[in-house]
């Protein structure tokens, strides 16, 4: 029998910063295929690779039963015309949930479930945003400030990161005339 003991983890509720916990960080140079205008992608890049966003994740077995958290920070910025974004996954069991409660900051949570239906909910402190099972996820800060929420997701549903990063979203999240607009991915690939 697993006879974890109860502990805390303490969150700062503007920075995200959870501790203790491990980090993960995605610079532009991780997330480039993501993005449309890859020339512009390039040219951050050779500018210094700026950082997109940051996961630290409370330290949880990935184990049924247990419940993975973790806080995300996705810092503003644009790739060309697109916001800053996460890579987006499903997960590997696809009958999974998962909730984000964003903290601070201004997003747009972009999913698509199995049968091709898309949603976008927005993101605003104190949205807690309910996503399904055999829904993909992926976040994207259409603000000026860093984007910080907190995930909470059954520990063993696992990532698969290669289904999106094959077909893309069916929307991408552009700055037209100061604002977020959704726009239809012109590099979308069937499924
Ligand atoms: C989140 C995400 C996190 C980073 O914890 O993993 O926001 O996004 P990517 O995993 O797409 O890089 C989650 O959805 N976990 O299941
Ligand atoms: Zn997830």
């Amino acid at each position: 029998m697993n006879c974890m003991k109860p502990f805390n983890v303490v969150i700062n509720l503007k920075s995200g910063e959870l501790s203790p916990g491990k980090r993960v960080i995605r610079r532009v140079s991780d997330v480039k295929a993501l993005f449309v205008d890859k020339e512009a992608a390039e040219k951050l890049i050779r500018s210094g690779d700026p950082l997109v966003y940051e996961v630290i994740y409370a330290d949880v077995p990935e184990e049924e039963g247990h419940l993975g958290n973790c806080t995300t920070i996705i810092y503003p910025g644009k790739v060309g015309e697109e916001f800053f974004l996460t890579k987006g996954h499903r997960h590997e069991k696809l009958g999974t949930a998962e909730i984000y409660f964003c903290l601070q900051g201004k997003g747009k949570l972009l999913m698509e479930s199995v049968d091709g239906d898309w949603e976008a909910l927005d993101m605003f402190p104190g949205s807690a945003s309910y996503i399904p099972p055999y829904w993909s996820h992926r976040t994207v800060n259409v603000g000026t400030e860093p984007l910080v929420f907190y995930c909470i997701f059954p520990a063993d549903a696992g990532h698969d990161y290669a289904t999106i990063e094959r077909e893309g979203f069916p929307k991408i999240v552009v700055e037209r005339n100061g604002e977020a607009v959704l726009i239809d991915n012109p590099n979308r690939k069937g499924c």
